[in-house]
């Protein structure tokens, strides 16, 4: 776990950096080298200073810190800005929406230096009013903190997943362990998580339970017993393990997955029929006689319906759905062909277009769109007209080089704050692929943002729009758009709606994705890589498009590249 450590680390440097006004590309250094370094499939303490350094965006310096780090538990730099920095201004400033120029407004004039003083000042309306403070300010700073104590309740799926799959392979070294599964909404896939729920089957249930309340991460052991442990993690997160018999586990899992509502639709089915269904089996009302429990095809079976896979079980219809045999088909990570949403060292990823076809190749798949930042996007590298032409040269040179890969050539397109494009029309017709997104300007008017996305899905070159809400769980709420224009617009056009598989955005999000499908909105599922190990977010998306009832012909990164070339080259209706 030294990586997350190092990355809040780091992240924390960029924060007191900013409070002091420092340069901004020093700033997105420290934050990009913390993402990379959360994102590393290894621990950077087995790691060779040699190989360090070659972690992208981590140089001598960096690599000297994270090595300071590994070395004394502490990064000099880092406490000589806590010394200079006072505390009660960076506690403020882990507000979502509070930056470091308000942050210092505030806590110099009013002292305020935790986060309830704050609560309290902006309720009582003692915010507005301070330089460059208005009402909106104030209203934003409420909602935000709300959104910081609904974050400590729930989780993000992207974090605790990992740390879950982690915990699941260890107990599974454990010898007596036989059937061992995730349960709950982690596997169902939602968004955010409360806790992580496990079930598993052994011989020696003791056994398992004296390891898992011995795993590392473990902070305290709220209780400890033959059939359900329950401890919580360093973090907070609290874990549930509980240990079933083998003719249950179908049973349990079923239960236990949920969701609540899903299964009281089911208990009421079963209800119906003379049965009745709880975490043991499924048993006959007149005699009592257990029919089912092993597995969970079991249990569906019992009640007189096909499985129904866990990211449909909301009751969102998915039992009428089975009964009448309509169950979609849904998309599978192997149905993935390309992934179309993809940073390059010429904005701020961290490889070559050469290096990322190479990687994308590796991963199975057909093509891949480079798509980096225009130039408005002056923070991210943003590229003018005339490097975007440099790179479309060089994506021709990579193209000839590579058999059976095709690497298309596309751009993510500012939505400036007026709704035109950050690059001319000229341009955009000349690429393969254009992408359109917001950047700034999240606060506007319902109105002005719905008219943003409106004139971008109306331009006739942009062929998709990335993360249309622009949500960051847990960080930034969705901004305020009227969804029901934007998809009517995009179904209209034949404007392509993406699903942004960063597991912080995961947006679309699982409600729109599904009003999309349900209107014939084509979607694609992309990961808006910037460095080679996000390319594994494929599958939170993948997920997100599961739990949305989508199907793999909704998808238009699982066309063959011949359909997808010919997709991308019909015109639009505008
Ligand atoms: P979470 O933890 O809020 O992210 O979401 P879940 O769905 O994992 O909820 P959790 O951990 O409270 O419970 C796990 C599953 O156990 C839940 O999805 C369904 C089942 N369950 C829990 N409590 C009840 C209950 O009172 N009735 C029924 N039928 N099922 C329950
Ligand atoms: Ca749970
Ligand atoms: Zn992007």
């Amino acid at each position: 776990m030294t990586n997350q450590e190092i990355a809040r680390a780091f992240n924390e440097i960029a924060d007191l950096l900013e409070i002091k006004g420092e340069n901004p590309f020093r700033i997105r250094a420290y934050r990009r080298a913390a993402q990379n370094i959360e994102s590393l499939g290894r621990d950077v303490a087995e790691m060779s200073e040699d190989e360090i350094t070659r972690v992208p965006g981590i140089g001598k310096d960096l690599a000297g810190k994270i090595r300071e780090y590994i070395e004394k538990g502490r990064i000099e730099r880092l406490e000589e800005l806590r010394r200079e920095i006072p505390r009660g201004l960076t506690e403020i400033m882990t507000v979502p929406g509070v930056g470091p120029r308000t942050a210092k407004v505030i806590f110099e004039s009013l002292g305020i230096s935790t986060i309830e003083e704050l609560e309290e000042a902006a309720r009582g309306g003692r915010l507005q009013g301070l330089p460059g403070i208005k009402k909106k300010t104030e209203e934003n700073i409420i909602r935000g903190i709300e959104m910081l104590k609904r974050g400590k309740e729930r989780q993000p799926l992207g974090k605790v997943m990992p740390l879950a799959e982690d915990i699941i392979e260890r107990l599974k070294r454990v010898r007596s362990v036989r059937k061992i599964s995730l349960a709950g909404s982690l596997r169902r896939w939602r968004d955010t998580i409360k806790d992580i729920d496990i079930l598993a089957t052994s011989t020696n249930p003791t056994e398992v339970m004296n390891a898992f309340v011995r795993l590392a991460e473990v902070e305290e052991v709220l209780l400890k017993g033959p059939t359900k442990s329950s401890v919580v993690l360093r973090d907070g997160l609290q874990v549930d393990l509980r240990v079933v018999e083998e003719e249950s586990f179908g049973a349990a899992l079923q239960y236990f997955t949920g969701s609540k509502a899903h299964n009281i639709k089911l208990r009421e089915r079963a209800v119906k029929r003379g049965l009745k269904i709880n975490e043991y089996g499924v048993f006959r009302e007149s005699d009592g006689k257990k029919i089912a429990g092993r597995t969970e095809e079991e249990v569906y079976q019992a009640v007189g319906l096909p499985f129904i896979p866990p990211e449909l079980r909301e009751d969102r219809g998915e039992i009428e759905a089975a009964e009448r045999g309509m169950l979609p088909n849904l998309v599978e990570l192997k149905d993935i062909r390309g992934d179309l949403h993809v940073h390059s060292k010429y904005s701020d990823g961290s490889h070559s277009i050469e290096e990322i076809a190479g990687l994308a190749k590796s991963l199975g798949y057909r093509y891949i769109a480079i798509t980096d930042h225009s130039k408005g996007l002056g923070v991210a590298g943003g590229l003018t007209s005339e490097r975007i032409l440099e790179e479309l040269k060089e994506v021709q040179a990579v193209n000839k080089k590579l058999k059976g890969f095709k690497v298309f050539m596309g751009v993510e397109v500012d939505i400036r704050s007026d709704g035109t494009l950050d690059l001319p029309d000229e341009l955009l017709a000349r690429l393969d692929i254009v992408i359109a997104s917001i950047h700034s300007g999240f606060r506007q008017s319902v109105g002005q943002l719905t008219m943003r996305l409106l004139s971008a899905i109306r331009s006739p070159y942009v062929k998709i729009i990335a993360h249309p809400t622009g949500r960051l769980i847990g960080e930034r709420d969705p901004y305020e758009v009227d969804m029901e224009q934007i998809l009517r617009a995009a179904k209209e056009t034949g404007t392509v709606l993406e699903i942004n598989a960063y597991p912080l955005r995961l947006d679309l999000n699982d409600r729109y994705a599904r009003e999309a499908k349900e209107m014939g909105i084509p979607m694609v599922i992309c990961t808006d890589t910037h460095i080679s190990e996000q390319f594994r977010f494929m599958r939170y998306g993948v997920h997100m498009a599961r739990r949305a009832w989508l199907e793999k012909g909704d998808i238009i990164n699982t066309m063959d590249t011949k359909a997808l070339e010919r997709f991308l080259k019909s015109r639009k209706k505008t």
